[in-house]
C-alpha cells in the first residue's frame, strides 16, 4: 500500500489554521485560564489571598486516589506553570518581568512576577497550587514499604489506615473514619505506587523543597526491589506487607507507566554521578525491557506480548490491552524503534477492524476478551504512533492518525464534548468524557499533524507525563540535594555496549514518499489476521491495490420483528402493524384462488391479534377511572394556584428486536439486479425504534393460479411467494404491471420450501443450502407484455417457519455483502462487516 502524505502537505494546509488560531488566541485562553483558576482557588498562599471564590486551593473533605491526582493534578498544575513563566514554549509568549520596586525575597513557590494583560501578575500561582495539592497527598507515603497508600483525603489524610506508622497511638481524629466496616483497601498498582516520579522530582526542584522527589524515589525502588528473580513486576502490590497481590506479569494495565517513568526520568534529569542518578534509571529501564522481552514478548504471528507468571515467566493468558498501546512509544523513546514499529502493527490492525481499541483483546481467540470491549477515548495508541512518526518520519503514521482522527470525528462527538465508546463493536456510547482524552488523545493527535509545533522543535530534555503533560527542569534548577540511597538497592548500570540510551537516526524515506512501514519485507499481517472492516468506516475504498467488491449473488434479507413483550408505558408505534398486512378489497380477488384467500384470511386474523397486544383499547372502567383522575386533578390545580400540572412520564419509545436471512440473487436472461436501496444495520445491532425501509408486505401463496390483485404491487413494498407450483417466471409473470411509485413493489422475496438446518449454518451459513434460481426468460406482466422495469427478486430458506417470521415483522430491509479484492483476487481474510 503506498502512503503519500508528506509532511510539507501537511504544514501549508496547518499554516492557514495557525495564523488564526495558534499563538495569540490559545496564548490568551491559557492566560484567561489561569487567571479564572486563581479566582476560584485562591493563589495558593497562606494569607487572604490563598482563599478563592470556592475555596482555598485543595482543602476539600474528598478521599481521592494518590496516583490520579499526581498525574492528573500535580502534573497539569507543574506543566502550566512551565509555559506560564516560557520553560516550556509557546509562540509568541516571551514573559515580561513586571516592574517592582522593592527587591522582596522569594517564599517558597513563588517566581519574580510576570506583567499579563488585564493587570494580572503570574508569580507562581499553578505552582503553590500543586504544591498545596502534593503536600497533602503526602500522608499517604506513611507506609512502612515506602509505597504510598492508593488513596488519601485531602483534608483529613489518611486516618482510615489504622496500620499506618501515622495514625499508631493517635486519638480521635481516626475515630469518625473507622466506623465503616470495610477496612481501607491497601492494594496499589505498580503502576500506581512507582510513577510518581516525575512530577514529584519537578515539584522539588521548583520548590527547593527535596520531600517529594525523595518519596517518589523511594516508592519507584521500592517497587522495583520486588521484581521477582526474572526480573518481572505483578500488576498489584500491598503498600502495607509489599506483597504482590497476584501472580501475572505484563506490560499493560497496573504496570504501565512504571516503565515508562524508569526511561523518562532518565531523560528528565540532568546528568550527575550522584546515585539515584538518571543512569540508574536507564539501568532499571534496560533490565526491565530486557526481561520483557525474554518473557513477555511473542514474535509469532503479529509481534505483541503475552502475559505470564511473574516468577516462573510460562504463559497466563494471551490478549493484550489497550493500555498496553503506549510500549511501541515508549521503545521509540528508548531508541528500540525497530521493536517498536513491529508491535505498534497488531493494535493498527486493531484499530482498523474496530475503527478504535477495545480495552481488551485476545490474540489466541482473535476477538474481544471477556466482554471488555469499551474505548474510553484511551490515548496510548496515539501516543505511540506520535513517537513512531517523530523517530521514523514515515507518513504511514500520519495515514493511521488520519484514520484514528477521522473514527473519533465519526464516533465520539456529543453535543456536550467527546464520548468514549461502550462497545467498540456496536458503537454505544458512554455519557463520559475522560480528562484523557483533551490531555492525551487529542494532543499527540495535534502534535503528530503540527511539525512546526514549538514542543516539536523544543532541543531540550522535556518529557511528556503519563498524562501527556509536558514536564522540564528549568537549567537553573537542576542541583538539588539528594538523598543518599540505602546500600541494599542493587541497581546497577548494565555495562552492555548494545543497550541504547539514544534513538537511532530515522530510517531514509524510500523514493516517492512510499511508506517505510507499509513496505516492510515479510509482514505478515494480512495473511493469517482475519481483519473486520466495518462498511461506514471503510466508505467507498479508492485505493489503487484494493478494491471494494459488493457481492451480487449474496445478501442479507433483515426483518424487524414486532415486540412481543408487554410494553409499560408504550408509545403507539411509528408504523402501525395494520400497515403490514394486505386489507384492501379488490376487483380482481375473485380470480384470485382458495390458497391465497385462506391467506389473507390468516393475515386479517393475526393482524388483529397482533394489533390487540400493542394498541390495546382501554376497557369502559379504564377510561371511567382515568377521567375520574383527570378531573381531580383539574380541579385541584384550580383549587390552588400555586400549583402546576404535574407532567406526565414521557412514554418510552418501543424497540423493536431485528433477525437476518441470507438470500440469493437469481440468475438468468429474466433476472433484475437487486434493487439499490440504502443497507439496513447488521441485525445484530439490537433492538431498535426507527423501521427499516419496507413496511408493507404481500403474502402470495405460490402465485400459480393466475394474476395476483393489482393491489399486490401497487400498495406493497415487498411481496413473499412460496416456492414450488410454477416457474419463478411464472411467479413473476402473475404480478400485475405497476407503476413503479413511492409505495409500489420493490422486492418479490422468494420463500424455499427447504426448512433451514442447524447444519445449514442457518441463519449465519453463507448460502444456508440456497440455490441460485434461474429465470430463464426475460420478465413480462400477465398481459404477456415485456416488462418495462424488471422486477428484483431473492430467495431466502426456510419453508413455513421462515414465513412465520415475516409474518410477524414490522419491517424489511436488505443489506448487501461485500468482500475485497486485491488485483482481481479475493482477499479472504479481509471481512467487511
Ligand atoms: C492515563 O490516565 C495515563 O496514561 C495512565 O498512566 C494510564 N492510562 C490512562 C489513559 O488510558
Amino acid at each position: 500500500m503506498s502512503v503519500a502524505f508528506p509532511e510539507d502537505e501537511v504544514r501549508n494546509y496547518q499554516s492557514i489554521y495557525h495564523e488564526n488560531q495558534r499563538g495569540a488566541k490559545a496564548l490568551r485562553d491559557f492566560q484567561d485560564g489561569v487567571v479564572a483558576l486563581v479566582e476560584q482557588y485562591g493563589d495558593g498562599r497562606a494569607g487572604s489571598s490563598g482563599k478563592g471564590l470556592r475555596g482555598r486551593g485543595f482543602d476539600v473533605d474528598s478521599k481521592v486516589q494518590v496516583f490520579e491526582t499526581v498525574i492528573r493534578g500535580v502534573g497539569g498544575l507543574l506543566s502550566a506553570h512551565l509555559f506560564a513563566i516560557g520553560e516550556l514554549p509557546i509562540d509568541g509568549y516571551t514573559p515580561k518581568l513586571a516592574r517592582t520596586f522593592k527587591k522582596k525575597k522569594l517564599q517558597k513557590g513563588e517566581v519574580p512576577a510576570i506583567s499579563w494583560p488585564g493587570g494580572f501578575r503570574y508569580d507562581g500561582q499553578l505552582l503553590r497550587l500543586a504544591l498545596d495539592l502534593a503536600q497533602r497527598l503526602l500522608p499517604a507515603f506513611y507506609t512502612t514499604t515506602g509505597m504510598p497508600y492508593p488513596r488519601v483525603n485531602l483534608r483529613y489524610g489518611i486516618p482510615f489506615y489504622l496500620n499506618s506508622p501515622l495514625n499508631r497511638g493517635s486519638g480521635s481524629d481516626t475515630e469518625e473514619f473507622t466506623m465503616d466496616e470495610n477496612p481501607e483497601i491497601t492494594e496499589t498498582c505498580s503502576a500506581g505506587a512507582g510513577s510518581l516520579v516525575l512530577e514529584f522530582t519537578v515539584l522539588s526542584r521548583l520548590t527547593n523543597d527535596p520531600r517529594f522527589e525523595q518519596l517518589a524515589k523511594r516508592a519507584f525502588w521500592a517497587v522495583w526491589d520486588r521484581r521477582s528473580s526474572i526480573g518481572l513486576l505483578g500488576a498489584g502490590v500491598d503498600a502495607e506487607n509489599g506483597q504482590w497481590i497476584g501472580p501475572y506479569s505484563g506490560i499493560g494495565a497496573g504496570i504501565d507507566s512504571f516503565f515508562e517513568y524508569a526511561l523518562k526520568t532518565h531523560i528528565l534529569l540532568p546528568l550527575t554521578e550522584a546515585e539515584n542518578s538518571p543512569e540508574t534509571f536507564l539501568a532499571a529501564w534496560h533490565e526491565a525491557h530486557a526481561a520483557i522481552k525474554r518473557h513477555l514478548y511473542s514474535g509469532i504471528h503479529h509481534p505483541h506480548y503475552v502475559n505470564v507468571h511473574l516468577s516462573t515467566g510460562s504463559p497466563q493468558a494471551y490478549w493484550i490491552d489497550s493500555l498496553g498501546a503506549y510500549y511501541p512509544g515508549l521503545l521509540a523513546l528508548a531508541g528500540e524503534v525497530e521493536e517498536a514499529i513491529e508491535t505498534n502493527l497488531l493494535y493498527t490492525a486493531l484499530w482498523t477492524r474496530y475503527a478504535a481499541l477495545p480495552e481488551r483483546w485476545s490474540v489466541r481467540d482473535g476477538h474481544v476478551e471477556g466482554g471488555l470491549g469499551w474505548w474510553p477515548g484511551r490515548p496510548e495508541f496515539i501516543e505511540s504512533n506520535y513517537h513512531l512518526y517523530r523517530a521514523t518520519r514515515d507518513p504511514w503514521y500520519f495515514y493511521v492518525g488520519e484514520m484514528v482522527l477521522s473514527d473519533i470525528k465519526a464516533r465520539c462527538w456529543t453535543e456536550c464534548g467527546w464520548a468514549g465508546l461502550q462497545d467498540v463493536r456496536t458503537g454505544e456510547k458512554s455519557d463520559r468524557m475522560e480528562s484523557f482524552f483533551l490531555g492525551e488523545t487529542a494532543k499527540y493527535l495535534y502534535l503528530l499533524f503540527d511539525p512546526d509545533h514549538p514542543l516539536n522543535r523544543l532541543d531540550a530534555p522535556y518529557v511528556f507525563t503519563t498524562e501527556g503533560h509536558p514536564l522540564i527542569i528549568p537549567k537553573a534548577k537542576s542541583p538539588v540535594v539528594r538523598r543518599k540511597a540505602p546500600a541494599t538497592r542493587s541497581i546497577q548500570v548494565l555495562q552492555n555496549s548494545e543497550l541504547r540510551d539514544t534513538c537511532p537516526s530515522s530510517p531514509s524515506a524510500l523514493p516517492f514518499s512510499i511508506s517505510v512501514t507499509a513496505a516492510r519485507p515479510n509482514m505478515a499481517l494480512g495473511r493469517d489476521e482475519q481483519v473486520f472492516i466495518p462498511r461506514d468506516v471503510m466508505g467507498d475504498m479508492n485505493d489503487p491495490s484494493f478494491t471494494r467488491v459488493r457481492d451480487v449473488v449474496m445478501l442479507d434479507v433483515i426483518i424487524q420483528l414486532e415486540n412481543d413483550a408487554p410494553q409499560e408505558n408504550t408509545a403507539a408505534p411509528t408504523g402501525s402493524s395494520e400497515e403490514l398486512y394486505d386489507n384492501d378489497d379488490d376487483d380482481d380477488y375473485d380470480d384470485y384462488e382458495e390458497e391465497e384467500m385462506s391467506n389473507r384470511k390468516t393475515r386479517r386474523d393475526s393482524s388483529s391479534v397482533s394489533s390487540k397486544k400493542t394498541h390495546d383499547s382501554p376497557s369502559q372502567s379504564q377510561y371511567k377511572t382515568m377521567l375520574s383522575s383527570l378531573f381531580r386533578h383539574v380541579t385541584s390545580v384550580l383549587r390552588d394556584p400555586a400549583a402546576t400540572l404535574v407532567p406526565q412520564p414521557k412514554p418510552q419509545p418501543t424497540l423493536y428486536p431485528f433477525t437476518k436471512l441470507p438470500a440469493i440473487a437469481p440468475t438468468g436472461l429474466g433476472a433484475a439486479g437487486v434493487i439499490d436501496v440504502p443497507d439496513a444495520p447488521d441485525s445484530s445491532i439490537g433492538p431498535q425504534t426507527a423501521p427499516l425501509i419496507w413496511k408493507t408486505i404481500f403474502f402470495a401463496g405460490q402465485a400459480c393460479s393466475g394474476k395476483l390483485p393489482d393491489s399486490a404491487p401497487r400498495n406493497h413494498e415487498v411481496i413473499i411467494i412460496r416456492r414450488g407450483g410454477c416457474t419463478f417466471h411464472d411467479k413473476l409473470s402473475n404480478i400485475p404491471a405497476f407503476t413503479p411509485i413511492f409505495a409500489s413493489l420493490k422486492l418479490v422475496i422468494i420463500i424455499d420450501h427447504e426448512k433451514a438446518s442447524e447444519e445449514d449454518g442457518f441463519p449465519e451459513g453463507a448460502g444456508s443450502g440456497l440455490f441460485r434460481p434461474l429465470i430463464d426468460k426475460r420478465q413480462v406482466t400477465p398481459k404477456g407484455v415485456l416488462r418495462r422495469d424488471a422486477i428484483s427478486m431473492v430467495m431466502v430458506s426456510g419453508g413455513d417457519e421462515t414465513e412465520a417470521v415475516f409474518r410477524r415483522c414490522r419491517s424489511v430491509g436488505i443489506r448487501r455483502r461485500y468482500h475485497v479484492e486485491s488485483q482481481g483476487k479475493v482477499v479472504g481474510n479481509v471481512h467487511v462487516i
